[in-house]
């Protein structure tokens, strides 16, 4: 019998190519997209859509019942910038729809839980370079508070109630279908969008600041890989780290200079230099790479290409 699958958080940047792709491989019908509004119309009207409260165990129930789900993809989250505008929210929304999503599956409602954490777990006492994966961690935003936390939470659920929840540490993801909201990594998805349409753009990160950074296609590959990995050769029950390249704000523009020469980068860094300054610059993602053969395909360059391609065709105007 082939997976129900239920995204919980499918208009978002994630979430929207998550349903995308797993509705490619099981099927439009296997795959049930739900959100709490309906904000992202191509989702809505691509396939099966439910409104769901992440926040509200029954909301969640209820669907899972109707459509015979056995695994959920849970992509809500108030993410690092917004999280520091709303903490008590945040906090609400991070922690209370992974205890709903753990607990249907402690009940045996469902199955398998894939629950993304960030490399918000780590602080400004990490170790900056090459960040392991067991290191200190003393996280200053709320957002990552409720990711630490999390993780703690999934792996004793997995230890005490065999609850087979999957996680990983995602780094900024950078995309070109939906745009993120509330992060402190959108500069590197902001910043394609204004080169197409403005050819320059305003940073809020300062030009040197280096962040860990993945392509959507990579980020998407990852989550399946892992969801599809037998679970004797999953070895991390927390989150796992995960790579594929570090960039500054910098780089990244004198990438962009190669496809438009004159896009001017300026910068005006905000209350997220603060926030970038306490992750890591970049993370050893080896125990993934071990574990479920994990490696990246898009670096700086590539990504750049294929960004700049697919942005000028979105706002190519429409020949009639
Ligand atoms: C954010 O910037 O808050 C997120 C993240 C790194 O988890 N993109």
């Amino acid at each position: 019998m082939s997976s129900k699958i239920l995204i919980i958080g499918a208009c978002g940047q994630i979430g929207s190519e998550l349903t995308y792709k797993l509705r490619e491989i099981h099927g439009n019908d296997n795959v049930i997209a739900s959100d709490i509004s309906y904000t992202n119309l191509e989702i809505v009207n691509s396939g099966i859509f439910e409104i769901v409260d992440a926040q509200d165990y029954s909301s969640i129930h209820i669907c899972v019942e109707k459509h015979k789900i056995d695994t959920i993809y849970l992509m809500a989250a108030m993410l690092s910038a917004t999280g520091e505008k709303y903490p008590m929210k945040a906090w609400d929304l991070n922690m209370s729809s992974l205890f709903n999503v753990l607990n249907l599956a402690k009940a045996k409602f469902i199955s398998k839980v894939f629950w993304p954490s960030s490399i918000a777990v780590f602080g400004p006492t990490t170790p900056k370079e090459q960040t392991s994966q067991h290191t200190i961690m003393e996280p200053t935003t709320v957002y990552g508070i409720t990711k630490q936390v999390g993780e703690r939470w999934c792996e004793y659920y997995f230890d005490k109630y065999g609850v087979d929840v999957r996680s990983i540490r995602y780094p900024g993801i950078v995309s070109w279908k939906t745009m993120p909201g509330g992060g402190t990594t959108d500069y590197a998805v902001e910043i394609y969008h204004k080169a197409i349409t403005d050819g320059k753009y305003e940073s809020f990160l300062s030009e040197d600041t280096e962040l860990p950074m993945m392509f959507m296609d990579d980020a998407i590959t990852a989550t399946i890989q892992i969801m599809d990995a037998p679970a004797n050769q999953l070895s991390i029950r927390s989150s796992y780290n995960l790579a594929a390249m570090s960039f500054t704000p910098k780089d990244i523009a004198g990438e962009i200079q190669k496809h438009i020469r004159d896009f001017i980068i300026t910068y005006n860094p905000d209350f997220r230099q603060q926030i970038a300054d306490s992750w890591p610059k970049s993370i050893d993602d080896s125990y993934a790479r071990k574990d479920w053969n994990w490696n990246h395909q898009f670096d700086l360059e590539k990504m750049t290409n294929e960004m700049i391609l697919q942005l000028k065709k979105k706002y190519a105007p429409a020949e009639n």
